[in-house]
């Protein structure tokens, strides 16, 4: 996929980004009158984009129809960074399937294709039900479109789709054993023997002679392999290492790095040092470009978010691009991942829905496929503000829990919960994420102190004194410009007020082991998710959508610094 760096130098890889055609489907009819055939009386559109920036188009919820043609010959894969949020596809007019969820990367292959020109053909649907994730009702905007790149790789000879680098370090964090899981797959309609090597920076982790039959599927693991004077990934010391895998007629390149991370009772600590984390909860998303981000604005982003003195990001509320991530890991930030399960919508219903429980644990499963070698990724959070006082959440956040420790690696697993004194699933996860809002919805802003008694006091009932508490979110709204001599709401001076007393706190608890404000920019929001947002923007940012800093940016700012030094 589009990285920060070329995934593959044999491999060939094409762009199918650009200009498509698009075709709006309200009344639904486009299966049945076979769209997928050829697309008549289509539009341009520029791709990766959201349909919602489109005049016209800002509120609508639906079906859109796209379609491409490019030229190949060969075994074809076909890659996509993300569509919102579902999907069926088709290649010269024939179905070759389906995915589920907006914000994860997918991909088919389809071997042998004839020389000549070929038409890829999508209808994209961004409807939500009972059974989706997330639901009809989310405080952020329902864009739909191909929001991430497409690409046309040719697979030649046995080629290596997709990869896991595990390793352990040893107790001095000096040493490290590594095996490397590698996934295969054999193009050619012939069995095919080639040399296989799979490198980290100068060490060879795997190198022999593999052969796959016919377009098999195989997954190699290596022995382990023990790897001396490492240099550790830590907070702005971001040291990557290259990963080559080879084969006689393909590649695939990555990063990778050596960090540790534990829980313990006084918080979090990396690389064996204990840490305060610092950050901010950051949408994807621009009011301009919707989910559809780019990259040049990514950067900018992240310099800000340096500026302000954080040393964590939380990709509230979905996986971010491949792209972004790769910036966060060469930046030596710490990242919170997680997937779009996210509170009010769901009924308590809705959770017991085995329908919702599998859905939610696929997005977990690909989540850990794509994500799972980024170092900056310390925290895999399974939802938010679910109706986690209810026991039918239990067995779901166990069941989500379980997939993690499993397949997650060293990492920490969390939910962000807005009821801990009275919720359930407490026993599933390694630290307390907590979203509370007092200065905003919940009482006044010198509520917090009674409310940290209160949750010590949970803590210790539940004899999880052992689990140390991170603030997910906490915040309050203000109108960029908006200024006043007194202290109250939507005014710059309210929200600085608000964050100030809370980090204060935060920083002086010694049950609070960091901070993650609500949050780093104005965000456009969903009328739908029936609360009346001021501009129909969820303004809670320290920055307006356009970037410029409130009044609260430069008292965070200040604040943040202070506590690093
Ligand atoms: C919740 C939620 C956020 C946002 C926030 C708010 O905590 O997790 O996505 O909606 O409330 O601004 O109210």
């Amino acid at each position: 996929m589009a990285r920060l760096f070329d995934e593959h130098i044999k491999r060939s890889v094409r762009s199918l980004n650009g200009a498509w055609r698009f075709k709006v489907d309200k009344n639904r009819r486009g299966e049945d009158e076979r769209w997928y055939l050829g697309l008549t009386d289509a539009e341009t559109v520029n791709i990766p984009s959201v349909w919602n920036t489109e005049f016209g188009l800002l509120d609508y919820t639906g079906v859109c129809w796209y379609e491409k043609s490019f030229y190949f010959e060969g075994n074809l894969r076909l890659n996509f960074g993300a569509v919102m949020t579902e999907c069926r596809v088709w290649l010269d007019g024939e179905y070759i399937g389906s995915h589920y969820g907006g914000f994860c990367e997918f991909s088919f292959i389809i071997p042998s294709l004839p020389a000549g020109e070929h038409r890829l053909t999508l209808s994209v649907d961004n409807t939500f039900d009972k059974q989706s994730i997330p639901q009809a009702k989310v405080d952020w905007y329902h864009y739909g479109g191909i929001i991430r790149d497409v690409e046309a790789e040719k697979l030649v000879g046995i080629t290596a789709i997709n990869h896991r680098f595990e390793y352990t370090l040893d107790k001095e964090f000096e040493s490290a054993v590594a095996r490397a899981v590698i996934e295969l797959y054999n193009a050619e309609d012939k069995t095919v023997t080639s040399k296989l090597t799979y490198t980290v920076g100068d060490n060879v982790i795997y190198s022999d002679d593999i052969t796959l039959s016919a377009h098999e599927y195989k997954t190699v693991t290596s022995a382990d392999s023990k790897l001396e004077d490492i240099k550790l990934w830590d907070i702005g010391a971001p040291n990557l290492y290259t990963v080559k895998i080879e084969t006689e007629s393909d590649d695939l390149y990555d990063k990778v790095g050596f960090r540790h991370v534990g829980v313990t009772p006084e918080g979090v600590a990396l690389n064996g040092k204990l840490i305060e984390i610092r950050g901010v909860n950051r949408h994807e998303e621009h009011a301009e470009f919707g989910f559809a981000f780019p990259p040049s604005l990514m950067k900018r982003d992240l310099d800000i978010i340096f500026d302000l003195g954080c040393n964590a990001i939380r990709g509230s509320h979905y996986p971010n691009s491949r792209r972004f991530m790769d910036m966060v890991d060469e930046a030596g930030l710490l990242f919170w991942c997680e997937i779009p399960m996210w509170g009010w919508g769901f009924s308590p219903e809705a959770l017991g829905d085995p329908i919702v429980i599998e859905r939610g644990a696929k997005m977990h499963r690909e989540m850990l496929k794509y994500y799972y070698n980024h170092p900056s990724i310390i925290i895999f959070g399974m939802h938010n503000e679910i109706h986690t006082e209810c026991e039918v959440s239990v067995p779901l956040t166990k069941k989500y829990y379980e997939i993690l420790k499993a397949h997650g690696g060293n990492r920490i697993v969390s939910y962000a919960t807005d009821k801990p004194l009275k919720d359930l699933c407490l026993e599933y996860c390694d630290l307390i994420s907590v979203n509370a809002y007092f200065g905003w919805y919940e009482g006044d802003m010198y509520g917090w102190e009674k409310f940290f008694d209160k949750l010590r006091e949970r803590r210790a009932s539940l004899g999880i004194e052992h689990k140390p508490v991170i603030m997910s979110e906490f915040g309050a709204a203000a109108l960029y410009g908006h200024h006043t001599f007194d202290n109250i709401h939507w005014t710059e001076e309210y929200q600085a007020n608000v964050l100030e007393h809370a980090l204060e706190l935060f920083h002086r608890d010694p049950m609070c082991c960091g901070f993650f404000i609500w949050q780093f920019c104005d965000i456009r929001t969903c009328l739908e998710a029936g609360i009346n947002r001021a501009r129909g923007f969820n303004n809670k940012g320290i920055l307006n959508e356009q970037r410029k800093p409130k009044a609260a940016y430069y008292k965070v700012r200040e604040l943040y610094h202070k506590f690093t030094n």
